[in-house]
């Protein structure tokens, strides 16, 4: 029997290349070893508000993303989460058995509710129980993700746990596979920030359906600090941070990176990498266009069907053992 991956992805804004660095191509390399699932997590999504057929076009447009970054439906169950109803079910159980203070030590509602508690969502809030259901649901063994999702994933861990505890185990507990590189891409405008879908500032993030010039205009203008050599170094997070993308899209290792680029300038090393994003991305941005509506949805609905068969079976585990019945 294969060990069981689940991860996901918001259907928020466009997808960046730290998205694509920090999850997606691990979810690729992935999917022969292990039973992977890859969600479009919509519920996630309205956390924050979202137009509706912004959200809807979002929605199938993020299938496209997976499977043109490699994802395969021959090997992977790729699936909407709104389609699997037991996501949301679970969320009511393992919201009893959270607390109100482990849930406000997530760094990320902080982030997101921009500090304001009195006026942020109670979706934004519990957030992270959604994401915990996500994953427990399918007993799953790894989960690949940025580290910006690691606290979530304790907290997945610790619920899993405590429902073990008090009534039975129930749920596998789940690891989290975050990568050694490309696990934190930061905004090319402000290397103390991750690079994100929802930056205002849109030079920060390179987005995978971004065109040539847009990218090399985006490499061209990222900041950079005031050393002249290229090589990683954590009081230049900058620099290291754009010759991570680089080493992670040439499969180098970092030694032969900064090799590479001993005795040349910032001009010549963001030429350099502007032309490895871009090649990157064109035969991307090719498959991209290759899959319709009809056969997005071909994928979809099986994949959901499959899901479901799983996460039923689990939810009345959960009911059973907690005395549930109907
Ligand atoms: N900057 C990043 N570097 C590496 N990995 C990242 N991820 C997100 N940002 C980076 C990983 O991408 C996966 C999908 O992310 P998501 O859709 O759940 O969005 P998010 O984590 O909330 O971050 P985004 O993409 O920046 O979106 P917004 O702006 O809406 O918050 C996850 O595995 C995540 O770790």
């Amino acid at each position: 029997m294969k060990k069981r991956i689940f991860s996901g992805a918001q259907p928020t804004g466009q997808l960046h290349i730290g998205n694509y660095l920090g999850a997606l191509k691990n979810w690729v390399a992935l999917q022969d070893e292990y039973e992977a699932f890859y969600c479009i997590v919509n519920l996630h999504a309205i956390t924050l508000p979202q137009d509706p057929s912004t959200l809807r076009k979002a929605t199938l447009d993020l299938a496209r993303i997976y499977l043109a970054a490699g994802v395969d439906p021959e090997k992977s169950t790729i699936f909407i989460q709104s389609d699997v109803a037991e996501h949301a079910e679970l969320t009511w159980i393992l919201s009893c058995i959270s607390r109100m203070g482990e849930l406000e030590r997530m760094t990320q509602f902080k982030d997101k509710g921009k500090g304001n508690t009195e006026r942020a969502g109670v979706g934004l809030f519990t957030y992270p129980v959604l994401m915990a259901s996500d994953i427990l649901l399918y007993q799953t063994d790894l989960v690949p993700v940025g580290q910006d999702q690691k606290q979530h994933l304790e907290l997945s861990r610790d619920l899993a746990e405590r429902f073990n505890r008090d009534f039975g185990e129930t749920f596998k507990v789940p690891e989290p596979y975050i990568p050694k590189a490309g696990a934190s891409i930061k905004s090319l405008q402000d290397p103390e920030k991750k690079m994100s879908k929802s930056d205002e500032n849109l030079n920060g993030s390179i987005f995978l359906l971004d065109d040539p010039d847009t990218v090399t205009k985006k490499i061209k203008r990222a900041v950079t600090d005031s050393g002249t050599t290229i090589e990683f170094d954590e009081s230049r997070p900058a620099i290291s941070n754009l010759l991570s993308i680089y080493q992670i899209l040439t499969e180098n290792t970092a030694e032969e990176c900064v090799a590479h680029f001993e005795g040349k300038g910032y001009g010549h090393f963001k030429t350099e990498l502007a032309e490895v994003v871009v090649e990157f991305l064109r035969p991307f941005q090719d498959r991209v266009r290759e899959f319709d509506d009809e056969t997005l949805l071909s994928i979809l609905k099986p994949g959901a069907e499959k899901a479901r068969s799983i996460a039923a079976d689990t939810l009345r585990k959960v009911y059973e053992r907690m005395g549930i019945v109907g």
